[in-house]
């Protein structure tokens, strides 16, 4: 259900129940989480990139797998078992996830997505946060980060209305990074992808921290925070090969340590 595979220190991760959109059964959860718990645990990975095979990202739920029609299924515990720990493992993973979404994302396909640290999106893409169609509530922290990125006008009329928000647009409101041409998606994300797999890991697992924690901080604190980081990363063998490639005027070569 995902497939998965290593080079040049990424993981690439690829949601693979093309049949069914990539939308989520237990065992494509269960096997999404393991590959980013190998992320975390694996020091020779340095980046991951996920995206999904066939015409789309991923659907979200499968919802063939919770049919109401046979008996009232807990969602709050599908959401405790599956999707939350799966978003703080992403989040907590102090490596770039990169996410190209290579067709639509749906429901939790789309908050997903928008938990990775850098998303690219094919122009032909697009993001529904479906929830509303079937008297759901965003989950996968759409609720946390829609109003923070988008505000809460535009925020709302995407969840309330579930209206597709096309790649293009979700690029020029700030909620991924970039849509791109259907045919170079791949090629662009994986370029991405290896570049930062080649870069200084602990810096940017911390950068990436930062960032995050900023959200729910004030300055005093982040500042803080931002010294405390910055001893960690200037004791990395990163730093000081960074700077001493600098002034060899040479490039870098990073061990991701
Ligand atoms: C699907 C799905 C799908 C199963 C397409 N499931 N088969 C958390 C906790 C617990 C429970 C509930 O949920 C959650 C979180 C959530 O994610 S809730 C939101 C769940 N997702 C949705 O509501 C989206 C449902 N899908 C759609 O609205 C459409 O399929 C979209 C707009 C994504 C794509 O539309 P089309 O491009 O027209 O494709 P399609 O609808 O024809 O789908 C292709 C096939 O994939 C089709 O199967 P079939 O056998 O007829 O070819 C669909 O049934 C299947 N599929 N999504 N979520």
């Amino acid at each position: 259900t995902v497939l998965t595979a290593v080079e040049d220190g990424v993981l690439r991760l690829t949601l693979n129940r093309p049949d069914k959109l990539n939308s989520f059964n237990d065992d494509m959860h269960r096997a999404l989480y393991a590959g980013f718990e190998r992320a975390r645990d694996d020091d020779e990975i340095r980046a991951v990139l996920l995206t999904g095979s066939g015409r789309g990202f991923s659907a979200g739920q499968d919802l063939g797998d919770r049919d109401p029609r046979n008996g009232r299924a807990d969602l709050g515990h599908t959401i405790e078992t599956f999707y939350n720990p799966l978003l703080r493992l992403i989040r907590s993973l102090e490596k770039p996830v990169i996410c190209a979404v290579n067709g639509v994302a749906a429901g939790a396909g789309a908050n997903i997505a928008f938990a990775c640290d850098i998303v690219l999106a094919a122009g032909s893409a697009k993001f529904i946060e479906a929830f509303a169609k079937i008297g759901l509530v965003p989950d996968s922290g759409g609720t946390w980060w829609l109003p923070r990125i988008l505000g809460e006008p535009r925020a709302k009329a995407l969840a309330l209305t579930a209206e597709p928000l096309m790649a293009d647009q979700a690029a020029e409101w700030g909620l991924i990074w970039r849509a791109v041409p259907d045919e170079t998606l791949m090629d662009e994300a994986t370029a991405l992808a290896q570049k930062l797999a080649a870069g200084p890991t602990v810096g940017l697992g911390l950068t990436k921290r930062l960032i995050q924690d900023a959200a729910t901080n004030d300055l005093d604190t982040q500042l803080d925070l931002e010294r405390d980081a910055q001893r960690e990363a200037g004791n990395s063998d990163d730093y000081a090969e960074g700077v001493t490639a600098f002034l060899e005027k040479r490039a870098p070569a990073f061990r991701g340590r």
